[in-house]
């Protein structure tokens, strides 16, 4: 991450290629505040909350999948700040979240169920649809493919004179789809009202940020197509915030869209069917351990004295508490009849659908 730091976000417009902010930056690596804190303290110790609760999840359902009772998933380890701060600047009242499917710490910071995600993650079809009161598209696999969804979104928003506004989550690889570029387009000619998130964790499974893209940050690919682009700190809760708030208020003003890259690093695996060892250097880990957001988080609000140790252990318990009641809850859901997956894949069974399902059903009598 480049160490050039400046702590106030930029002003967003009229910015240039020649004239790229540097990085945003509030907290550094110690957690002591290089400017003021963008929220109040109790915001900042629920925002760390949130952080933690998307941290155990994950390190919960890898161990879950581990054992064989989940599906493959790609955890958001290390890239919680990115993901808690951008949602924290939305107004989940109004404002759309769009996922990819690393940003659970955020999306349950925008009210998305703790149950819910479980169900999610063992391919329960409950799961499938997303709650009708919350403002969120679902998980997306396709990568990029959300986002000409997301700037349809918002462009629909702005036609019904909507003041919402849409932040739409993506990672480094998906600066190099298509898509990316052609929402990015739509989106400066429309003036739509979304915040591209690109969270750069620095892989695309094994693929580096440098085998990527030669550019030199992936926010300057938004100067191409019209529109403020912006480099953060993503492992700093406030930076994110700021930064985020800042571009939701031009997208809010009808000033259009604005491209976030929230710096951060992938701790965990890309899925559960990844082995990170076999290409990522060891040297490079320990860095990044070193910089763990939830470990500034945590040195902050000490450091302030908004929390001392024993507060963050009980915090700690609570969430534990809150994971173990989720999950017995989402184990009390009446399993699907598994033939519901053979009927919501077309209209009309095809021929080798059908086939599949008789054999299923044939297995399923022994
Ligand atoms: C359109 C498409 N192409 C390829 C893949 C296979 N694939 C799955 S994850 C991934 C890497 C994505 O990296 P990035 O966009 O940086 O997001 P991250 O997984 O690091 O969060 C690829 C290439 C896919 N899912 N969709």
């Amino acid at each position: 991450m480049k160490e050039a730091a400046r702590a106030a976000p930029a002003n967003l417009d009229g910015v240039s290629s020649a004239s790229m902010p540097p990085l945003v930056r509030y907290l550094d690596q110690d957690g002591e505040l290089l400017e003021d804190q963008p929220m109040s303290d109790e915001m900042a110790l629920e925002g760390y909350r949130v952080m933690l609760r998307g941290r155990r999840f994950d390190e919960r359902c890898v161990s879950l999948q581990r054992q064989g009772r989940m599906v493959t998933l790609a955890p958001g380890i290390g890239q919680e700040a990115a993901t808690v701060g951008a949602a924290m600047a939305l107004d989940s009242d109004t404002d759309w979240f769009v996922p990819q499917y690393r940003e659970l710490a955020g999306q349950l910071w925008h009210g998305y169920p703790l149950k819910l995600a479980f169900l999610w993650h063992v391919g329960h079809p409950i799961a499938f649809q997303v709650p009708g009161d919350l403002k969120m598209l679902p998980f997306q696999a396709a990568i990029a493919g959300q986002l000409p969804q997301a700037v349809g979104l918002a462009w629909g928003l702005r036609l019904k004179r909507d003041s919402g506004v849409v932040l739409a989550v993506f990672g480094d690889g998906g600066t190099s789809q298509g898509d990316f570029h052609e929402a990015a387009n739509l989106a400066g000619v429309m003036k739509a009202p979304v915040i591209f998130l690109c969270q750069n964790n620095g892989w695309a499974i094994s693929t580096t940020i440098e085998q990527q893209t030669a550019s030199e940050t992936l926010a300057q690919k938004a100067i191409a197509y019209g529109f403020p682009g912006i480099q953060c700190d993503g492992n700093d809760l406030f930076a994110v915030y700021a930064t985020v708030r800042e571009a939701v208020a031009r997208a809010r003003d009808g000033k259009g869209p604005t491209l976030v890259e929230a710096v951060t690093y992938r701790l965990g695996l890309h899925t559960t069917a990844d082995d990170p060892s076999r290409y990522e250097p060891r040297e490079m880990h320990e860095l990044w351990v070193d910089r763990d957001p939830l470990r500034r988080m945590q040195r902050h609000l000490i450091s302030r004295e908004i929390v001392d140790r024993a507060a963050l252990d009980r915090i700690e318990d609570e969430v534990k508490e809150e994971l173990r009641v989720a999950w017995d809850e989402a184990q009390k859901e009446p399993a699907p009849d598994p033939s519901f997956y053979f009927a919501q894949v077309h209209r009309d069974t095809s021929p080798r659908l059908r086939r599949d399902l008789e054999r299923f059903d044939r297995n399923r009598r022994g």
